[in-house]
């Protein structure tokens, strides 16, 4: 099934320089970026996006970390994008990601670790509404 996912490729991949690199591992895994803008989160605008994590000990950190520089925000559009993408990062904790994986290429810590991508079609739909009102959720690229 054709399905979207919202990506984050956060300010430590950014501070990197390899936001060329990571949409290149998109496409090249059949996840069309569809929209997609740069901004620096503030740490309210960070704080609503991970409200589910809200209770985590590492909430405070997470937030901070999501607003200390610009992160590009993307929807990716493929068959499965949602899984795809997930398999495609790799695990939370880059020590523990697939060798491969873009996590384990460019992440530095279970913080820092270079990208987000949603975990569920619900996740999917709340972040791509968060990031971009007003998108017609179903419409073709
Ligand atoms: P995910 O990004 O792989 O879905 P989540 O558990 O949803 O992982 O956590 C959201 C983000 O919070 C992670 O990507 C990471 O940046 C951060 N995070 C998760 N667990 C920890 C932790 O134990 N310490 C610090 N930061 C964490
Ligand atoms: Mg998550």
């Amino acid at each position: 099934m054709v399905e979207r996912t919202l990506a984050i490729i956060k300010p430590d991949a950014v501070k990197k320089c390899v936001i060329g690199d990571v949409i290149q591992r998109y496409e090249a895994a059949g996840l069309d970026p569809i929209a997609m803008k740069m901004m620096h989160l503030s740490k309210s605008i960070a704080e609503g996006f991970y409200a589910v994590h809200r209770e985590r000990p590492f909430f405070h950190d997470l937030t901070t970390f999501m607003s200390s520089g610009p992160s590009v925000v993307l929807i990716l559009e493929g068959e499965n994008a949602i899984q795809v993408n997930r398999d495609l990062m790799g695990a939370t904790d880059p020590q523990k990601a697939e060798a491969g994986t873009i996590r384990a290429v460019h992440g530095a810590s279970i913080e820092a670790n270079a990208v987000h991508g949603s975990d569920s079609s619900e996740t999917a739909k709340f972040e791509i509404g968060y990031f971009f009102p007003g998108m017609d959720f179903h419409a073709g690229r």
